[in-house]
């Protein structure tokens, strides 16, 4: 045997600091063919089919491995605490049984990581993750501190379904009271005699629910009885699919360590509106934030409209939004082309000045040089 099997095709060891996810085997049987490497776990980003995927996500339901949505667990007397020196958002009026979308910032004021929170107990919070190392920096947080608090990664891995049918797939599988689960509410309950917390969220606008499996050696089993429900309630166009790059620039879903990162303060990356200073909290970076209030946000992430008469590439790294001068103000994080709109669109972050709704930039795609239009955002 050979290394790899075919040499035109590097493979990738998966290991301990590349982990697999408890569905990783059915999402393979599944045709799961192209994989990132997220909170160091794989996450499949592709079965092979893109126009089928967006079609179910769009108009029926699919079933996503998204495992590696790891869950830091902040478990204590000051759990809530320290999740308060993280976050600009109030913990306190985060209710037992609720998730609160919430950026991680440092006192700086840059974006760690913008996770939803659970509240399981008073004493008891997830922090459901983007791709960054949260725990750490939380533990860090938690030592220098003194906090009494446990900071780790719990047994919880979500598998999503999503698409407008979604909603009917999971009320068969767990009964028509999941209906009434509020919009990233979640319950602690069971299925079929596997302990999960049901939630209505996902990262996509198209409706859905996540079920965070609390114990990883039944993951067959519960994307099982998922796959069968979809079968059952969505019929041939039922299947696999995973975050999707198209619908969620049309929606305008933020990525972490694609659209912004820790350079980044919350205003110059869509997050303002999530920053509340005037509150009864404190936390870490308020001072930071009130001072680049004061000064003003020198970015903004805007939506673009890249003025082309056919699909264009996707972008897949930043690339330079210039003026009329051809002077660069800022990058474009993202692109696709719209199927929904038949228009290529991106979101990019540029100096606000420039970020009037209308103005009109060039984009450098590195084949090309196109007319970029800043419009809102979710892409109408
Ligand atoms: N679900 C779960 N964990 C996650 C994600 C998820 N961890 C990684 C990543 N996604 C975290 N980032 C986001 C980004 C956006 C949203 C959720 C998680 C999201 N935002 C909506 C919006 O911006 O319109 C809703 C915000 C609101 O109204 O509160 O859904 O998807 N478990």
């Amino acid at each position: 045997m050979t290394y790899p099997s075919d040499p035109n095709r590097p493979e990738f060891a998966f290991g301990a600091r590349a982990r697999q996810s408890p569905y990783f085997e059915r999402a393979r049987s599944a045709g799961a063919c192209m994989y990132t490497l997220y909170n160091h776990m794989v996450m499949p980003v592709s079965y092979g089919q893109p126009g089928a995927e967006y079609d179910r996500l769009m108009n029926h339901a699919s079933v996503w491995d998204v495992a590696a949505e790891r869950q830091v667990q902040l478990k204590g007397p000051d759990a809530q605490k320290l999740a308060q020196m993280m976050s600009p958002r109030d913990v306190a009026k985060c209710k037992t049984g609720q998730g609160f979308y919430t950026p991680i910032l440092n006192k700086a004021g840059g974006v760690v990581n913008d996770p939803i929170l659970l509240k399981l107990e008073d004493d008891l919070l997830w922090l459901s993750i983007a791709d960054s190392d949260v725990r750490l920096y939380a533990m860090g947080l938690a030592d220098a501190y003194d906090l009494d608090v446990e900071v780790s990664e719990p047994d919880a891995s979500p598998l999503a379904v999503q698409g407008p049918k979604a909603e009917d797939v999971i009320a068969h599988a767990f009964g028509e009271h999941v209906r009434d689960i509020r919009y990233f509410w979640f319950i602690q309950t069971e299925l079929q005699g596997i302990p999960v917390v049901l939630q209505r969220s996902g990262w996509s606008k198209q409706g859905g629910f996540e079920i965070y499996l609390r114990d990883g050696s039944r993951g067959a089993e519960l994307w099982d009885i998922i796959w069968a429900a979809g079968e059952e309630i969505v019929g041939e166009p039922w299947g696999p699919g995973a975050p999707n790059a198209i619908e969620r620039i049309e929606s305008g879903l933020f990525s972490w360590g694609t659209d912004f990162d820790e350079q980044n303060n919350p205003y110059e990356c869509g997050l303002g509106k999530w920053c509340k200073l005037d509150g009864e909290h404190d936390f870490l970076a308020k001072a930071a934030l009130i001072r680049i209030q004061e000064e003003g946000a020198r970015e903004a992430l805007v939506g673009l409209q890249l003025n082309a008469g056919e699909p264009l590439p996707s972008v897949t790294k930043p690339m330079p939004i210039t003026d009329a001068s051809g002077a660069v103000i800022g990058t474009l994080r993202a692109s696709v082309w719209s199927p929904r709109l038949n228009k290529n669109i991106g979101l990019g972050r540029i100096a606000s000045a420039e970020s009037g709704l209308g103005n009109t930039l060039k984009a450098d795609l590195g084949s090309g040089v196109v007319e970029a239009t800043v419009v809102g955002v979710p892409f109408a």
